[in-house]
């Protein structure tokens, strides 16, 4: 492995192929075949994507503050609902996720990089130009799809050319999606340090092997959905429209059978990190490990079987109805099982309250308000009368944002010091923290009442009696969007600073008993791939 060794080697004469290891400045981040750099990479572009998709929320909320027309007209109003959903989930949120995974796994199993360092290099470096169609497709004639993230036909068919731009980064996130899963189940099956049986492994890294395999089995189902959305729009097909023999609801079906899994890639991750944090600073081991791994497993396999209760509307036979409330309120279990052991690793312990705690804690309460809500909507009848209303969007906000982004912010401030060398401030985390619970509470647990009150969802005006909360909502979101600027601010202040910190100053955070991580990892930078055999 001499491409590696040589540390600093610039400048002395010879440059043949084993001179270069260590590219610098442009060249480094765009050759880059390391872990940690590519796990950078990702987080840094997933911060970049929060902030666009969280200036879209705030013109929406800014639109919602009060009734009648303020700022936007309403078909740029339904391309940002559009494109907001899109850029969250598949801009920020996931890339988070595959950032983790890469600074992570390999040393969490001892690994010396990735399985496939090059490939990792292309998933990040694909991921940046369906970015770039997605975002763009706002300034091509006709404006962004207004179709809501879904993309739902038939409108969609009758949309401009941004839909094909829309539809050709799906397809491109995809790949590098299914790329990047490969990628992690190779390494976590392939190259784990002697000793390191599946069951000893972190959580973090069952819950992400358990999502590759999530993301390898839908992606292709999201790929097949849009590009029969394409041959319908441009290739005389009918897959989708009704004059032509198809039928618009089977794209309901096959989207959603992506979509439900789509929501636990986004949250198993989180799963994983929780279940590193709580037992840090609870300073007991984590209850319940190979409970938790048949829980995310259970989670999982069952994620596949509750698409309809995304189209209770359409009308499906009873039977259908049926089988989709029972099939999704039996999610409830594995992850009450979850919730159960996470609250007994930490009963008695030595609890402290560092932001990485606040965080796992907030998402503890919070994600249990929108796995309930969940359970409400998973009765047929009920969310019959609640379907495209704001009471569904309060629910998926408290999964995704109290859920999966708020195990984000903490798994940042955990790994941080071990990422980065520095501390964090620890006044500004909380005070991060505090603003972020409250404003978001704020911003969406009105909308439950909007909803049960009838608000519709995706609209740019609404009648007066939905005033009041909508006020409230916006201040709340507000409120939670400025106090990411602290986040921000916090992370650039911290790899700029020169408290010097212990990789992990979080006493015995990692020491196995208490959260199953292996004697330390080897702990060397690999600037080049390493020789898999
Ligand atoms: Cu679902």
């Amino acid at each position: 492995m001499s491409a590696a060794a040589p540390a600093h080697d610039h400048g002395h004469g010879h440059h043949d192929d084993h001179a270069h290891a260590h590219p610098t400045g442009l060249k480094r981040w765009l050759f880059t075949t390391n872990h940690k750099d590519i796990g950078t990479l990702y987080l840094w572009f997933s911060l970049a994507m929060f902030f666009m998709g969280g200036t879209m929320a705030l013109l929406i909320r800014a639109e919602l503050f009060k009734p009648g027309l303020q700022f936007l007209n309403p078909e740029f109003f339904n391309s940002l609902t559009t494109v907001h959903g899109l850029v969250m989930v598949f801009g920020a949120i996931m890339p988070a996720w595959v950032g983790f995974a890469n600074w992570l796994i390999p040393m969490q199993i001892g690994a010396a990089d990735m399985a496939f360092p090059r490939m990792n290099n292309w998933s990040f470096y694909l991921v940046v130009p369906a970015a770039i169609l997605l975002v763009a497709s706002f300034f091509v004639p006709g404006g962004a799809a207004a179709s809501g993230w879904t993309l739902y036909p038939p409108l969609i068919i009758q949309q401009g050319i941004a839909v094909d731009m829309t539809i050709l980064a799906v397809h491109i996130l995809g790949a590098s999606s299914i790329m990047g899963s490969i990628n992690i189940i190779t390494t976590i099956l392939n190259l784990r340090a002697p000793g390191m049986t599946l069951m000893k492994m972190p959580l973090f890294v069952w819950t992400w092997l358990i999502t590759a395999y999530l993301l390898i089995a839908v992606m292709p189902v999201l790929a097949g959905a849009v590009t029969m959305l394409l041959t319908d729009r441009h290739f005389g097909t009918s897959f989708f429209n009704a004059a032509g023999g198809g039928d618009p609801t089977m794209f309901m079906h096959i989207f959603w059978f992506f979509g439900h899994p789509e929501v636990y890639i986004m949250i198993l991750p989180a799963f994983g990190v929780v279940s590193a944090i709580i037992p840090a600073f609870a300073r007991k081991p984590l209850f319940g490990y190979a409970s938790m791994v048949y829980a995310t497993a259970s989670i999982a396999i069952l994620s596949f079987i509750v698409w309809g209760h995304h189209m209770f509307t359409v009308g499906m036979p009873a039977a259908g109805n049926l089988f989709f409330m029972y099939a999704t309120m039996l999610i409830a279990v594995p992850t009450g099982v979850k919730i159960f052991n996470w609250i007994a690793t930490m009963w008695k312990g030595s609890m402290t309250f560092e932001t990485p705690m606040l965080f796992s804690i907030g998402f503890l309460c919070l994600f249990t308000i929108g796995g309930f809500s969940g359970l409400v909507l998973a009765i047929t009848p009920v969310d019959i009368t609640l379907h495209n209303t704001y009471y569904v969007v309060a629910h998926f906000h408290y999964v995704l944002v109290s859920g999966a982004l708020f195990s984000i912010f903490a798994g940042v401030y955990f790994w941080l010091p071990k990422w980065t060398g520095n501390m964090y401030n620890e006044k500004l985390g909380k005070l991060h923290f505090w603003l972020s619970v409250i404003g978001f509470n704020l911003a969406f647990f009105p909308q439950h009442f909007l909803g049960l009150a009838g608000m519709p969802r995706r609209i740019p005006d609404y009648a007066l009696q939905f005033a009041e909360w909508n006020m409230w909502s916006s201040i709340g979101a507000f409120i939670f969007g400025f106090s990411q600027l602290l986040f921000l601010y916090n992370v650039i202040e911290c790899i700029r600073s020169n408290r010097k910190s212990e990789q992990m100053p979080w006493e015995g955070a990692d020491s196995l008993e208490w959260t199953h991580l292996p004697t330390p990892a080897p702990y060397h930078t690999f600037e080049t791939a390493p020789v898999i055999k």
